[in-house]
């Protein structure tokens, strides 16, 4: 199983830049960068929480401790790597350009180290990779038409979407709406956090008013028979994280009958399996297909299946896509 899960071609379409930061990493910056830590006795105490808001607090405090283009340079290789060990063969990352300028970062130090070091992972280990930039939902919409003002110039055929991440449930996609259209209007490929703390409706407010073309979590679509069969209609992906449901939601029990991983994958919606933040959820793209098939009973077919949509759903070209199968 494990030969098995590590060695099927997976693209990871589901992890956050800061998210991806080791400990160890976490620790060496904050030093270097004179950034205050919270007391804590043992390394593995970062990393500890059991709800979205409190992680988000550490996840803020890890981006803060980046700072120069060398350091983000850094975060990104060693994420990259990490994702080429679980046996990704591509990945598209989310990072959060609005925490870092509020950091005092200006949007080329972000840019020029991260990406530096894709170039340097698809020369070292062959892993291709494509940068999506998050808007924080928790701030202003005026943050956002700020946010595709700085993200819009450095539009690439790397840098080639945007998302929309941090706390769902007070923070809805409808007022994103402008935003998104004019991301859309100007080239960008678009998906959004939606229906994990928020209901259904925010799944298809984020399909309807904003566009996108996939949905990152998309738990609570389950609450909506017409919906599931129009996502399935759609052929829309959902990029779900085990080990995130786990640790940061209520859903805590993926041996459940009524886990909605489970029911999506009933219903048949077209699933994709992702990390969300490996090593800040002390997981791998490997370990979060295992961690599906023990606690599941997933045959190799259903993880093979798994596999290729992730190869369907990710932004790459058709000839693309047909030479890696
Ligand atoms: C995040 Cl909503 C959410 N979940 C996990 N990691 C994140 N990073 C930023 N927003
Ligand atoms: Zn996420």
């Amino acid at each position: 199983m494990d030969q098995f899960t590590k060695a099927l071609p997976k693209a990871e379409l589901h992890l956050h830049l800061a998210g991806a930061v080791k400990a160890d990493t976490f620790l060496k910056l904050a030093r270097k960068n004179g950034i205050a830590l919270p007391k804590f006795g043992e390394v593995e105490e970062l990393y500890r929480y059991d709800n979205l808001v409190d992680f988000l607090q550490i996840y803020d405090l890890v981006a803060r401790s980046v700072v120069s283009a060398d350091d983000f340079h850094l975060i990104t290789y060693e994420a990259l790597a990490h994702v080429a060990n679980a046996g990704g063969r591509y990945v598209e990352f989310f990072f959060s350009p609005q925490v870092h300028q509020d950091a005092g970062i200006s949007y080329q130090t972000m840019f020029s180290g991260i990406l530096k070091a894709m170039d340097d992972a698809e020369r070292d280990f062959g892993l291709v990779s494509r940068l999506i930039p998050a808007i924080n939902r928790e701030l202003t919409i005026d943050r956002a038409f700020e946010f595709l003002d700085l993200v819009l110039p450095f539009r690439s055929d790397k840098v080639i979407g945007i998302g929309l991440d941090y706390d769902e449930e007070p923070f809805p996609p409808a007022p994103f709406k402008l935003v998104y259209d004019r991301a859309k209007n100007a080239g960008m490929r678009l998906t959004a956090h939606a229906g994990e703390g928020g209901p259904a409706a925010n799944v298809r407010d984020a399909l309807d008013l904003l566009s996108v073309e996939r949905i990152d979590h998309g738990y609570r679509v389950i609450e909506d028979a017409g919906l599931v069969a129009r996502c399935i209609d759609e052929g829309i992906a959902f990029t779900v994280c085990p080990s995130s449901t786990v640790i940061l939601t209520h859903w805590r029990d993926l041996t459940a009958a009524d886990h909605p991983i489970r029911t999506m994958l009933d219903a048949g919606l077209k699933l994709v399996v992702d990390t969300d933040d490996p090593p800040m959820l002390q997981t791998d793209l490997a370990k979060e297909y295992r961690l599906l098939a023990e606690t599941m009973a997933l045959d190799n077919r259903t993880l093979a299946e798994f596999a290729l949509n992730s190869l369907d759903a990710a932004w790459l070209d058709d000839s693309t896509k047909r030479d890696w199968r």
